[in-house]
């Protein structure tokens, strides 16, 4: 076995609407390119998704396209283990143990919850508080080394060392899980909306002006990167004005993300112009990107029968190894196991 497979990756992606440039190029890519070197699983985050109000019906069939999505992008599940959260029931076991080994002042530091609970916290699901403790749960029950992710997850894997760290201390198993490193590419790993530089993209924005979504079709995508914020100057020369402009900043991590070049390039190939030519030529790498993953995903959807297949053999896999750890965690609580 080569040394790098001894690297156990985990990351998932919830199933709460169509997938965007910003989850395709912070965590997808790097799932395409981890999966030839490290031991994979990629999860499709179910139970994350309902830490918010979700349609059944949609939640199902967003489910499926995130599998869809993952294949079409390039994932091999011959290769790596693909399944939703939900079919293993380790991930809700495990998050009630860590739940009591998280401290509340750990969980009130998140921002992802003061963000997505808005003003209104009261009346915030207490799932989408503890939400963290579920994702250290994902990560743990695989003793994952290795987690790509975008810099929004960056605090939840912060904490998920935390609470292995404290697991490991409170009942003294000296390193039985490893400290997870975060996988981060530095410029792509927040993409921001299209309409606001300083919002991320996400799939809940109401504005579907405001992302790229992979299931875009070219006419779309093209109009959607015509309309895109940028600002009422030229292109500039230097990545220190691209720094105070960030809609075109956001622009420039796009380019550079769907293409092999740097921003810098694209910056002296760009600058002194005004946005148009630059717009069109980012919409068809865009375009060369997202189409033949689009209409695989289409394709894919189709073929209901397939999917289930991936999803029953992934969930398989991961439940053999999940309840291995777990197995392992109750006899180091204390909990009796017949
Ligand atoms: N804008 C982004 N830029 C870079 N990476 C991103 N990710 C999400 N948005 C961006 C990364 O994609 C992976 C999957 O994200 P998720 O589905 O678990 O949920 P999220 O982070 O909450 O993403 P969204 O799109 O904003 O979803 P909603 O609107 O449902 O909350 C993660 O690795 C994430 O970092």
């Amino acid at each position: 076995m080569n040394s790098a497979k001894n690297k156990i990756v985990f990351s998932g992606v919830q199933p709460s609407g169509d997938l965007h440039i910003g989850n395709y190029l912070g965590a997808i890519k790097n799932f395409i390119t981890m999966q030839h070197e490290y031991d994979c699983l990629f999860c499709v985050v179910d139970l994350h998704a309902i830490t918010v109000k979700q349609d059944p019906a949609e939640l199902k069939n967003n489910t499926y396209e995130v599998v869809a999505t993952y294949i079409a992008s390039g994932i091999d599940p011959e290769k790596s283990i693909i399944f939703n959260q939900s079919n293993v029931s380790c991930h809700a076991e495990l998050a009630w143990i860590l739940n009591c080994v998280c401290r509340i002042g750990w969980l009130n530091r998140m921002t992802q919850f003061k963000e997505k609970a808005g003003h209104d916290k009261e009346n915030a699901s207490s799932g989408l508080f503890s939400y963290p403790t579920l994702m250290a749960a994902d990560i743990l029950l695989y003793k994952a080394t290795h987690v790509p992710v975008g810099n929004d997850q960056k605090q939840h894997l912060e904490l998920t060392r935390d609470i292995a760290q404290k697991f490991n201390n409170d009942f003294k198993a000296k390193d039985f899980f490893p400290l997870p490193e975060p996988f981060i590419d530095k410029d792509i790993s927040r993409i921001m909306s299209l309409r606001n530089g300083l919002e991320k993209m996400s799939k809940s924005d109401e504005s579907d002006y405001s992302r790229i979504s992979l299931m875009d079709d070219g006419e779309t995508i093209r109009k959607k990167i015509k309309k895109a914020k940028t600002a009422d100057v030229l292109m500039p020369e230097t990545e220190k004005e691209v720094n105070n402009l960030p809609e075109v900043n956001n622009l420039l991590n796009i380019f550079s993300g769907v293409t092999k070049k740097s921003k810098i390039e694209l910056i002296n190939a760009y600058s002194g112009k005004n946005f148009s030519g630059f717009k069109e030529n980012l919409s068809e790498a865009l375009v060369e990107l997202i189409s033949p993953i689009n209409s695989e995903i289409s394709k894919l959807m189709d073929d209901r029968n397939y999917l289930d297949s991936i999803i029953k053999k992934g969930s398989e896999k991961a439940n053999e190894r999940a309840l291995k750890t777990l197995a392992e965690i109750y006899d180091i609580i204390g909990f009796i196991k017949r």
